[in-house]
């Protein structure tokens, strides 16, 4: 495996010194007259760089990279998963190129991997057992098979995404994993609900918060310290849709997805839910394990501008993730052949908690909107399907945005909603369709 060099190198010298880029990617003709760097030749060069002309151009803003040049993978193999793209080898963590994720249930094998620390060698579910132990009237310790046999058993395809999903795009950048758009995934999951679990060991009443404890260890290798152990607020842990799963995809749970046993808390910051889960602790405080404090998956109470300073005290956790869109079909780069003006174009959203209440589409740098036809969820807090059908006037180079609504009538943005870590960029995808002759 290959360490992935950080993607952000165009965004960044945009932010730092538009002029230079666009002479360095455009040509010097850009740079006599910045807001009128797509006529004439300007305009010319970069049709060469995209391939194409590009018939919107009027309403590109000024600066706005296309989406044409913000691409570039590299693959890589583990086993059981297929066309990854990876971000770190040590801890692994690896995202789903975009059109890899057009599925509406994500298979195993395209289902992402983030890991804060070395995963366990012995993923076995024979032995395995689960502990539910601090503020309940019976503490308990199951195997696999008990949770089976004690609870009702259900499957639901859930959306998980990582808290950092996007992180590549913030400018100044943020530290952390250079997330693209595919730290997200809608897989089946077969378990028991956390609740049904929680009502068996009978909560006390003082109880606010879970601490959730799994068997990978830090990646500093002391057996004291945490790869990663965080929580949830008592009525998170309620939802029926939170539960604890021992099968992905009516299979047993990849490795490197947390065998045997792990959370799914959709909706969350994928930290919420806990793989390789051994404990569930449930406490009368916010817990305070490893990654729960004071930056880690939080972001500043306030709206604040791209670099500034934040005290550790005007941070808050996130809970509900914000609505967000992929375009899974075609993929980004994809050519019209000759004679062809018209394409089916599909993807999914998703809204932390929420629903989502519609999907629009732009074909022209986001002058005109188009809605597209929205499913309902498979089950609650499963990602929505969405698909349409758009036109593309002329030959050249056009950009296709997603942007969708959420029950709360909050949309996605156009650009990063800046924080220091990096976390919640919910901001539209685009792809790049070439129309030709
Ligand atoms: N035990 C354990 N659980 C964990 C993690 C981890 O490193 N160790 N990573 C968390 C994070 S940050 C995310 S985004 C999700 C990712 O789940 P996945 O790797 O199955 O996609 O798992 C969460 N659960
Ligand atoms: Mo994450």
């Amino acid at each position: 495996m290959t360490q992935r060099k950080p993607e952000r190198g165009i965004c960044e010298l945009y932010e730092q010194d538009p002029e230079r880029a666009d002479w360095l990617i455009f040509g010097r003709e850009a740079c006599s007259d910045r807001r009128g760097f797509l006529r004439g030749a300007g305009l010319a060069t970069m049709a060469g760089v995209v391939g194409a002309t590009i018939p919107f151009h009027r309403n590109m803003p000024s600066g706005l990279i296309p989406a044409a040049l913000a691409e570039e993978t590299q693959e890589f193999t583990i086993e059981g998963k297929d066309g990854l793209t990876v971000l770190n080898d040590r801890p692994v963590n690896a995202e789903t190129p975009a059109h890899l994720l057009n599925d509406d249930v994500t298979p195993t094998a395209r289902h992402f991997i983030r890991n804060n620390g070395i995963p366990p060698q012995n993923t076995a579910a024979e032995g395995w057992t689960l502990k539910i132990d601090g503020l309940v009237n019976n503490t308990m310790e199951m195997t696999i098979d008990e949770l089976k046999d004690r609870f009702e058993v259900v499957r639901l395809a859930l959306q998980l995404e990582c808290g950092g999903n996007g992180r590549a795009a913030f400018n100044p950048p943020a530290s952390g994993n250079q997330w693209t758009v595919g730290a997200v995934a809608n897989s089946e999951w077969t378990g028991v609900r956390l609740r049904d679990v929680l009502m068996a060991a009978g909560v006390q009443p003082d109880a606010v918060y879970t601490a959730h404890y799994g068997a990978d260890s830090h990646l500093s290798g002391d057996p004291e310290k945490d790869a990663v152990s965080r929580g949830m607020p008592i009525w998170k842990a309620m939802d029926p849709d939170t539960i604890i799963a021992f099968e992905q995809n009516g299979a047993p749970i990849h490795p490197m997805n947390g065998a045997p046993l792990r959370l799914v808390a959709p909706g969350w910051p994928g930290s919420t839910s806990q793989k390789w889960l051994t404990r569930i602790w449930i406490r009368d405080q916010v817990h305070d394990g490893q990654k729960m404090g004071p930056r880690s998956y939080r972001v500043p109470r306030y709206p604040v501008a791209p670099g500034e300073e934040v005290p550790d005290e005007d941070f808050q956790i996130i809970e509900s993730m914000p609505v967000k869109s992929l375009i899974t079909s075609p993929k980004s780069g994809h050519v019209l052949p000759v004679d062809h003006r018209t394409l089916e174009v599909r993807g999914h959203a998703w809204a932390g908690d929420e629903l989502v209440t519609a999907v629009d589409l732009s074909t022209d740098f986001g002058a005109t909107w188009q809605p597209a036809e929205l499913m309902p969820p498979m089950n609650g807090h499963s990602w929505q399907t969405w698909r349409a059908q758009l036109n593309f006037p002329t030959r050249g180079y056009y950009e296709i945005w997603a942007r969708a609504t959420d029950s709360k009538g909050r949309m996605q943005p156009f650009t990063v909603n800046w924080n220091p870590k990096g976390y919640l960029n919910n901001s539209m995808h685009r792809i790049a369709v070439r129309v030709e002759v």
